[in-house]
């Protein structure tokens, strides 16, 4: 036993929860299933892998090139408050979860394990289920197990060890399943056919800003791709410009707000330094991490879709891999990622100020992860179905909702005194729900919940029996066939 909990550990902590190499894995096994050669499959595993880290690379960029600004607003207002952030999120349940419910974190690692294999499961048997994507998002998995883990407990204290984990395990492994499912049609249009569904934060919030855009009635619907601007504004279509100079303006109003003297007082800026060419670097760094974000989906894209062919021919059949939501940036409109972003903002911190006007018990901080990932994604994903105006009000209405709904849920749960909730679209709106209808229901609401999320594939079924699977298993005979 102890044998096997070690392999179990070696494989959790090295692949399971590290996307790069877990990607790298099913890429190898994917491969090897084609009956490729094996230095051939070698050569997908160490591109994907390679292509994963770059992904990392332009997203921890972002995360931390964005630092001072959140910890500069936090410290300069001297807000002591709950920070929506997926790892100040796992950081206050490992802090929490022992005093709170005398439970250790270690469960959270056997939680995710069965919650994955509860989605393998659901996929193999995607002719009842209809579920065709599996989770594969390590980083974010844990992030989640960990949240899951707490709000179970809270909903039922008493609960055995074994009874919360099978329990728990189910319902996250039917949400990864559900939820990325949710996303695989919407993302073969944004990707033209890419072949992968997003697994992530925001799968319901992308399901859900996806239909909300295409049943806007705007009066003109242009995507941004498809605006030229005329006149000096036509610099506005290149991305990149556009971009830094957004960014600029946005950095800069705020970067003026905290102050030279404060920059360098935290160790932001060197004694000396040119304040306005620290401004530029910070904001045209942003367009550099976002490069760099791009090139690297790209070059795992492909032979990840490639090789997934292996796994879907054989163990899964028809399955498509759930990946990081970042790999839908690198697709679309690059502006929308930006206008995402910058209503996203905008939305996030009108609420903070008003929750600060109305003397809120809990105060949330922005944390980046949310204000980005989720609201870029929306914004790319409205764009495609309902152009420019649904790809700026979406976001914005969604980092209102970011907001209220972590400030709510992780005050009733009592997590907003250990300083952060995750905080992304999906766990500040549908977990939250789940929560309510669980603590209400009992046992009841345990049933509920399953039903409510088996019930939601069998209605995307249901309305389009004819090209459900076409649009994964051969994407341009499903264009054909819708064109007919
Ligand atoms: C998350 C999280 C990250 C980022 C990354 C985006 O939710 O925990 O590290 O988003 O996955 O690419």
């Amino acid at each position: 036993m102890d044998f096997l909990m070690g392999i179990w550990e070696y494989f959790a902590s090295n692949i399971l929860t590290q996307p790069a190499y877990f990607i790298g894995f099913i890429v190898l096994i994917g491969y090897m299933l084609l009956k490729k050669p094996f230095y051939q499959s070698i050569a997908g595993f160490l591109k994907a892998t390679v292509g994963y880290f770059i992904l990392s690379v332009g997203s921890g960029g972002l995360v931390n090139n964005f630092r001072p600004i959140l910890v500069g607003l936090k410290e300069r207002f001297d807000l002591s408050a709950t920070v929506i952030d997926p790892y100040f999120g796992q950081n206050a349940i490992t802090d929490g979860v022992q005093e709170t419910f005398g439970r250790t974190f270690g469960d959270v690692m056997m939680l995710l394990l069965i919650a994955f294999i509860f989605n393998l499961i659901l996929v193999r048997l995607k002719k009842w289920t209809k579920l065709r994507a599996v989770f594969t998002t390590g980083n974010v998995q844990v992030q989640q197990a960990a949240t899951a883990f707490w709000l179970i407990l809270f909903c039922f204290p008493e609960l055995g060890r074994i009874e919360v984990l099978i329990v728990m395990g189910v319902l996250l492994g039917l949400y990864w399943a559900v939820g990325s499912n949710l996303t695989v049609d919407i993302t073969q249009e944004v990707t033209d056919g890419a072949g992968f569904a997003v697994a992530h934060q925001q799968m319901f919030g992308i399901a859900l800003a996806s239909w909300a855009a295409s049943k806007m009635k705007f009066k003109s619907s242009k995507q941004i791709e498809d605006i030229k601007l005329p006149g000096f504004l036509s610099i506005f279509n290149e991305n990149m410009v556009s971009t830094a100079i957004l960014m600029l303006l946005f950095f800069g109003i705020i970067l003026v707000v905290l102050g030279q003297p404060y920059l360098i007082e935290a160790g932001f800026m060197k004694e000396g330094q040119s304040f306005f060419f620290y401004i530029l670097t910070t904001a045209l760094h942003f367009a550099v991490y976002l490069a760099i974000l791009q090139l690297g989906v790209r070059t795992f894209v492909d032979e990840l879709t490639e090789s997934f062919h292996g796994i879907s021919n054989t163990l899964l059949p028809g399955a498509v891999p759930g990946i990081d939501v970042s790999a839908s940036l690198a697709f679309g409109s690059s502006n929308a990622v930006t206008l995402g972003f910058l209503f996203g903002a905008l939305g996030q911190f009108l609420t903070i100020g008003a929750l600060i006007l109305f003397k809120s018990p809990t105060i949330i901080i922005a944390g980046f992860i949310p204000m980005f990932f989720d609201n870029a994604a929306i914004a790319v994903y409205a764009n495609k179905k309902g152009g420019i105006k649904a790809a700026c009000l979406l976001p914005f209405v969604s980092g209102i909702i970011q907001v209220l709904g972590s400030a709510l849920i992780a005050t009733w749960v009592g997590l907003a005194q250990y300083g952060g909730y995750l905080g992304m679209f999906d766990w500040a709106t549908v977990w939250p729900m789940f929560t309510v209808i669980m603590k209400f229901l009992g046992y009841v609401g345990i049933a509920a919940v399953a039903i409510i999320l088996l019930a939601i594939p069998q209605l995307q079924y249901r309305k389009r029996k004819d090209t459900y699977f076409l649009i994964t298993d051969d994407y341009d005979a499903y264009l054909e066939k819708v064109k007919a």
